[in-house]
């Protein structure tokens, strides 16, 4: 019988974990591109016309072939298991839109910190935000043809990464290498938050 009881107790047996991750990082690193690659829905974006107006706040440095830029948020959403479902939130990449982060990051279990290592000083803030609240993530290089290849505790000497956080490589269009910087993520944020729960014996 297809409206049973029992019916109704199987299907919430695999009624999944949601879980809330924030794709974030420096202006242009490739967040909305990470989003739209592993999205199983068609993501929200809101994206606007890089403007002449705002051009004096605008650092585009570094970034010239870009004309749009994410004004709000970018959203999505990927099933990693049958059990297990995350919500995307892009932030947007510029300092004008700081004011939205709190809001953004408000019951993230971690976070992806998208870096390119031709700019890597613009992903310094996102790190500090993350550090200063205590939200776990990891550090993604989106691997930009033509930016140079470092390894990994060169990247990790470079941004002054506490040595738990995770430094992994990644192209943000491809589907499955988005999708392993998100499986990391939320098993380090798991490992974190189960040695909160266990402290060392000391
Ligand atoms: N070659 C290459 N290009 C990429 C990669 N990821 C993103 N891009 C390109 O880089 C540009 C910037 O990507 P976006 O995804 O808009 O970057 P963003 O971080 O969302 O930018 P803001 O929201 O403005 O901060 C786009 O033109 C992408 O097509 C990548 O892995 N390799
Ligand atoms: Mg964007």
């Amino acid at each position: 019988m297809v409206f049973g009881r029992a019916e109704r107790r199987r299907k919430k047996a695999v009624e999944p974990v949601t879980l809330k991750i924030l794709v974030a990082g420096g202006f242009g690193v490739g967040k909305t591109t990470l989003v739209g690659a592993v999205s199983e829905i068609k993501p929200l974006r809101t994206e606007e016309q890089l403007s002449e107006a705002g051009r004096p706040v605008d650092d585009t440095a570094g970034v010239e072939g870009k004309h749009t830029t994410t004004v709000a948020m970018d959203f999505g959403r990927i099933t990693l298991r049958e059990d297990l479902v995350l919500y995307l939130f892009g932030t947007p990449g510029q300092d004008r839109f700081w004011f939205l982060w709190d809001e953004l990051s408000t019951g993230a279990l971690g976070a992806v910190v998208l870096a390119d290592t031709r700019r890597l000083e613009d992903s310094f803030a996102a790190i500090d935000y993350f550090e200063r609240r205590g939200i776990p993530f990891t550090v993604a290089v989106n691997c930009f043809e033509g930016a140079e290849r470092y390894p990994a505790e060169t990247v990790r000497d470079a941004l002054d990464l506490d040595p738990d956080v995770s430094v992994v490589y990644c192209d943000a269009r491809e589907k499955g290498s988005a999708r392993d910087v998100l499986v990391e993520v939320v098993q380090h944020a798991l490992r974190m938050s189960e040695e909160q729960r266990e402290p060392a014996l000391s």
